[in-house]
């Protein structure tokens, strides 16, 4: 996919609008629209990956910058624990194939994901 073709790509851009809470020089993190916690935010890298594991492959100092950041989004949008998820391919339910980090918090979490 092209980066014109990518949703996060053009969020990234400034190209469609999302609810910003940081950003820095590697990734950026918005407000999911559909918000599955109290704190849901998406933390992505400005550079197009398609998933976790080929960023981790291709540039792992990138990917502990969207760790990094996400943990930064926790604390100050909620207490500082959070639970970081990458869905990686479909049936484990990514459905935007530019890499992300689901930072969930701000409420004691449940443990069922199937
Ligand atoms: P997933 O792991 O690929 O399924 O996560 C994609 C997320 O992107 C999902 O939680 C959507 O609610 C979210 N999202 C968004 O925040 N803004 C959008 O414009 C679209 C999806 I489309």
């Amino acid at each position: 996919m092209s980066t014109a073709e990518c949703l996060f790509c053009r969020i990234v851009a400034g190209e469609v609008p999302a609810d910003l809470l940081a950003e820095n020089d590697d990734a950026v993190a918005f407000r999911d629209i559909d918000p599955r916690a109290p704190l849901h935010a998406l933390v992505v890298p400005r550079e197009h990956h398609a998933d976790v594991a080929q960023l981790a492959a291709a540039d792992p100092r990138l990917l502990a910058a969207v760790v990094k950041l996400g943990e930064q989004v926790a604390g100050t949008e909620g207490d500082g624990q959070f639970r970081l998820v990458f869905n990686t391919g479909p049936e484990a339910g990514q459905s935007v194939f530019h890499v992300h980090g689901h930072v969930l918090g701000g409420a004691r979490l449940g443990w069922s994901p199937a």
